[in-house]
């Protein structure tokens, strides 16, 4: 044992200064001044995976559901428990509300009640088009023009001063949140203006690093972990089409929600198992982790989705079970909305019994068992 000891403290020494790898090191974000708080939810992230355990998360989880608005959680009705993770989107910052009509600071509220019971949070953004103040969806062509020297370029660094305002609240005895940020997501498809044919390769990546770069080295915002979501994909070569670089990014990830839809074949379903695979397997070579950041069934139409489709795939060899969360969309609240748009079964719904059978498989990860984890 003390040899051992010995051994691994001489090569921890000698790896000091030296461009290799050492793999005994727990893997870091990139970011050389990140927080203590940030380097350690990374490698709390990192043994869920290590695990092959993956965190349950769920988007807006506690400020509306299917049949209620204000500080409630669908997951925790119907199973007992909070998510482990949540999501939130910084759409339309500026206003009072957000893109889906939650109010700023009553997202700062829950990510701080959330931070305290032992959760997670990470941040996307649907940004509006600059150029036309619209929305993420009005695909004219902008981001060119937001970059250094663009027409843009002084709007883009408002919304970032904005970003940096808003996660810079978000601190508890003096100690900031340690967060997960999504930017600039579901790139390879074309219904976003940052995304595929509206946007060049080259542009792409330069959004991208330079949004990390603006908050890490001007901003000096420490708490950030960076998340790099495509949508669906088949190759390697596809996913890294538009990769930033590894200093830009510390998690791979990927939204599909096309594998579940109910006119998907068997073959499209089997997609998930290889995008799991090959983001495991990049975030290995990379010493990065990998999580699969947005899925789901709209409406949840299958009463058997979540333990006959959904865990099946995250749990199908040990490449896919390295995911570290999941994350599902929101429960939009059918009053309001007029639609069936949920994805997490509410209280009542026929799921709900599916939902807690998938919750209660021990690679499963809801709040309090992700406390648990980081306890033992
Ligand atoms: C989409 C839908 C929209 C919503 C947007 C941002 O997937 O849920 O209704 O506005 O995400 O949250």
């Amino acid at each position: 044992m003390k040899k051992i000891l010995l051994i691994s403290f001489l090569y921890g020494f000698f790896s000091i200064g030296t461009n290799a790898t050492n793999t005994n090191e727990d893997p870091k974000p990139n970011d050389k001044k990140a927080t203590k708080a940030t380097i350690a939810l990374y490698q709390q992230l990192n043994s869920v995976s290590q695990n092959g355990q993956t965190i349950f998360g769920h988007q807006d989880d506690l400020a509306y559901g299917y049949h209620w608005w204000g500080n409630n959680s669908d997951v925790k009705q119907v199973t007992g428990d909070y998510p482990g993770l949540y999501g939130w989107d910084m759409g339309e910052i500026g206003n009072e509300k957000n893109l889906d009509d939650v109010l700023f600071e009553d997202i700062k509220k829950y990510i701080k009640e959330a931070y305290a019971r032992g959760g997670v949070t990470t941040l996307s953004w649907h940004m509006i088009n600059l150029k036309e103040q619209s929305s993420s969806w009005d695909t004219t062509r902008v981001v060119h023009e937001m970059l250094k020297g663009g027409k843009y370029h002084k709007d883009f660094i408002k919304k970032l001063d904005l970003f940096a305002d808003f996660v810079n609240d978000l601190e508890v005895n003096g100690e900031k949140i340690p967060l997960l940020f999504r930017p600039w997501h579901e790139h390879n498809g074309s219904w976003f203006w940052w995304g595929g044919k509206n946007v060049s390769i080259e542009d792409y990546k330069s959004l991208w690093q330079f949004t990390v770069e603006y908050l890490r080295d001007k901003k000096k915002i420490h708490h950030l972990i960076y998340v790099y979501s495509t949508d669906a994909f088949q190759t390697q070569e596809e996913y890294l089409e538009r990769y930033p670089g590894d200093e830009y990014v510390d998690v791979l990830g990927f939204d599909d929600y096309g594998a579940f839809r109910s006119y998907a074949d068997e073959a499209r379903e089997q997609w998930i198992i290889n995008e799991l695979e090959i983001v495991a397997k990049l975030a290995d070579e990379k010493r990065k982790i990998c999580a699969f950041t947005e899925s789901g069934l709209e409406a949840v139409t299958d009463d058997t989705f979540f333990t006959q489709k959904l865990l099946p795939k995250l749990n199908h060899n040990k490449w896919t079970k390295k995911a570290a969360y999941v994350m599902l969309w929101r429960n939009a609240n059918y009053q309001k909305e007029q639609r069936d748009h949920f994805y997490v079964p509410y209280k009542g719904h026929s799921s709900a019994k599916d939902f807690i059978q998938f919750t209660e498989d021990p690679s499963i990860l809801l709040e309090s068992d992700f406390m648990k984890m980081k306890e033992n």
